[in-house]
């Protein structure tokens, strides 16, 4: 069971996450979400959660007194619940200036029992908030959005279905990760029929013998990650098997292109 504590002025747009693995989880009790909305924590009679920025220019910038209320009243509700006030979830700020997440971050986060993951809006949070309320500051990727609620909601998907029982298949994501954490992307996959418009299913994955099957697979991670992203090869070294499924492939493809 994992617990997110979000923080957002937008609880409503969370409802994408009632579909499909993540919305399965939720039902069975394996992930639980409850929402913090700074709107309920302004003392500003009109509601305001925003102000100018300090130094001029275009856009608001979201206040530090509702949004750090917001996030010690999770704070508050998790220190009561857990009576042990050692055990302070993490607080992770979503925005461009934070460091990539990949795989590995997906993995060390989703051992975690609770996240309290805050949402910016606007031109984003008072630099404050940043230096003394949040633990972490991710980015899913190098690209500007109108809030941090779909790069939430990203994390959160991505962590739930890592989740041991959150699959109906448990081998699947297990499988998946260490393609991932090996820094190679996916191999192919088919399914019925055997052969559409004259396109045919590799004969190797026909064979019926697992050891062919597997060793197709991982030159086929091999040859796609060196074709579509070689960068990827940079971080990681091949042992001399996959040293000659490498060139094999190289091979193949110069003799038929
Ligand atoms: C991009 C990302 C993110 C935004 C990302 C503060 C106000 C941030 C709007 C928000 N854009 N959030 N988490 N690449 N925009 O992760």
């Amino acid at each position: 069971m994992i617990q997110f504590d979000l923080i957002t002025l937008f609880p409503k747009m969370f409802k994408s996450l009632d579909y499909g693995i993540v919305g399965r989880a939720q039902k069975a009790g394996l992930l639980q979400l409850q929402y913090w909305n700074p709107r309920d924590y302004t003392h500003d009679k009109h509601g305001r959660v925003d102000d100018t920025s300090y130094g001029g220019g275009p856009g608001m910038v979201m206040q530090v007194q509702p949004l750090r209320d917001a996030i010690n009243a999770a704070l508050h509700r998790h220190s009561r619940e857990s009576g042990n006030p050692d055990d302070k979830p993490k607080t992770i700020y979503l925005s461009p200036q934070g460091k990539l997440l990949t795989q590995k971050t997906i993995e060390n986060l989703a051992s975690e029992k609770k996240l309290i993951l805050v949402m910016g809006r606007y031109e984003g949070i008072d630099e404050r908030v940043i230096e003394q309320d949040i633990d972490e500051e991710w980015s899913i990727g190098n690209y500007v959005l109108s809030g941090g609620e779909l790069a939430g909601m990203i994390l959160i998907d991505a962590i739930t279905r890592l989740l041991p029982e959150a699959l109906g298949d448990p081998e699947s994501a297990h499988q998946e990760s260490f393609s991932h954490s090996n820094n190679l992307l996916d191999y192919p996959h088919y399914t019925r029929p055997e052969e559409i418009d004259g396109q045919k299913v590799p004969e190797a994955l026909l064979s019926g013998n697992h050891k062919a099957i597997e060793k197709w697979r991982l030159q086929q991670s091999l040859g796609k990650t060196w074709l579509k992203r070689p960068e990827l090869l940079k971080d990681r070294s091949l042992n001399a098997q996959e040293i000659i499924l490498l060139h094999e492939f190289i091979q193949k493809m110069r003799n038929q292109p």
